[in-house]
């Protein structure tokens, strides 16, 4: 309840920050659009060399808004396998860390000292009631305290482990808020990534060449050519399906395995507070390249996510849309100084010119 509480507040301060984030530039930039056709109004009809530079000059300030993203690099041994690594990755999201603390501190420790002790007591046995030691076998069949001990014993261990599974798997299945929405959906042999939540954003993720995984300095056969790229600190929803066969959508470092199964919808989550790159790869065998449909995660600072956001959506021709995603006003006011002064051009014949032209005569 406190959780929902807490999660209520800070959207309410997000929201806000977003919302003066958004109002301000406008603000500062209101005057100059104001002032600016009056300034434009006298002059001669614009040639399409003025046109051509004023089209320029709008893009401008569209290219700065997302000037700044740059691939990540990773940082070797973080979110991918390690060479000689035995033991779960380093996990990244709050339920990775809790699921790798119930493994190795609780599970691990738990089985290697069952399997221990029946060893040694099978041995110990072995030894001991070996047919040259025993001259006289025992008919024993039966021990009343011996079963009790032996039911009850694992019973209470079993017991002691329930608690926090269950609650690992509670957490698991009961997610905050969704902050972003990504679908994946599994194809023979790549992944296809959508952004719902920002105009539709969508791209197909294929698997980097040795050579080329190299050059961007990221290992090869986990690098891919277009990343998922989510904001830092924030709850990713993710919508799962494939279009052909099943695959698996995996993140080790984030605790996340998810079916794509075709006609049917998964849904998983994460959330990872440290920028960075994560690597994962597709887990069910579906066909001859399922070793090779890497799953590569950036994950951003939210600024720098929403940089991200707007470059995709130009690239893809979509209005500036999304949680937090503000159109530049400077770009709106040019292409509209733009789209007047073609106006003007057409309405306006060539009236002024005649008048000086008539005044030297005299
Ligand atoms: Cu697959």
């Amino acid at each position: 309840m406190t959780k929902g509480w807490a999660s209520g507040l800070k959207a309410i301060a997000v929201a806000a920050a977003l919302m003066m984030a958004g109002t301000a530039p406008a603000q500062n930039l209101a005057p100059a659009a104001a002032a600016a056709p009056e300034v434009v109004a006298p002059p001669a009809p614009p040639t399409p060399a003025d046109v051509a530079a004023t089209t320029a000059s709008a893009a401008a300030p569209l290219d700065s808004a997302f000037a700044g993203y740059e691939r990540m690099k990773p940082t070797p041994g973080v979110g991918m396998p390690v060479p000689q690594g035995i033991a779960v990755q380093q996990q990244f999201t709050p339920i990775g860390q809790e699921a790798k603390f119930l493994l190795e501190k609780i599970l691990n420790p738990v089985m290697a000292f069952i399997t221990v002790f029946v060893l040694g007591l099978m041995i110990w046995v072995i030894y001991h009631y070996r047919s040259a030691a025993v001259e006289t076998p025992s008919t024993t069949t039966h021990n009343f305290t011996i079963e009790v001990v032996w039911t009850l014993v694992p019973a209470l261990i079993l017991l002691a482990i329930a608690f926090p599974s269950f609650r690992l798997l509670a957490n698991q299945y009961d997610p905050p808020k969704a902050d972003v929405t990504i679908k994946v959906t599994g194809y023979q042999w790549y992944w296809g990534y959508e952004y719902p939540d920002y105009g539709g954003i969508s791209f197909d993720s294929v698997m980097l060449s040795r050579a080329e995984a190299e050059q961007n300095g990221e290992p090869y056969q986990l690098a891919v050519d277009n990343r998922i790229v989510v904001p830092a600190g924030k709850t990713v929803k993710v919508l799962i399906t494939a279009a052909d066969v099943l695959h698996s959508f995996a993140i080790p470092s984030f605790w996340v395995k998810m079916d794509a199964v075709p006609g049917r919808i998964n849904e998983t989550w994460f959330k990872v507070d440290r920028p960075g790159v994560y690597y994962g790869q597709c887990s069910e065998l579906c066909g001859t390249k399922h070793g090779f449909m890497p799953i590569t995660v950036e994950v951003l600072p939210e600024e720098d996510f929403k940089r991200w956001v707007r470059m995709k959506q130009q690239q893809d021709g979509i209005e500036p849309t999304g949680p937090g995603i503000v159109r530049p006003a400077a770009v709106a006011t040019a292409a509209d100084r733009v789209q007047a002064a073609l106006a003007a051009a057409r309405t306006e014949p060539a009236a002024p010119t005649p008048a000086p032209a008539a005044a030297p005569t005299a």
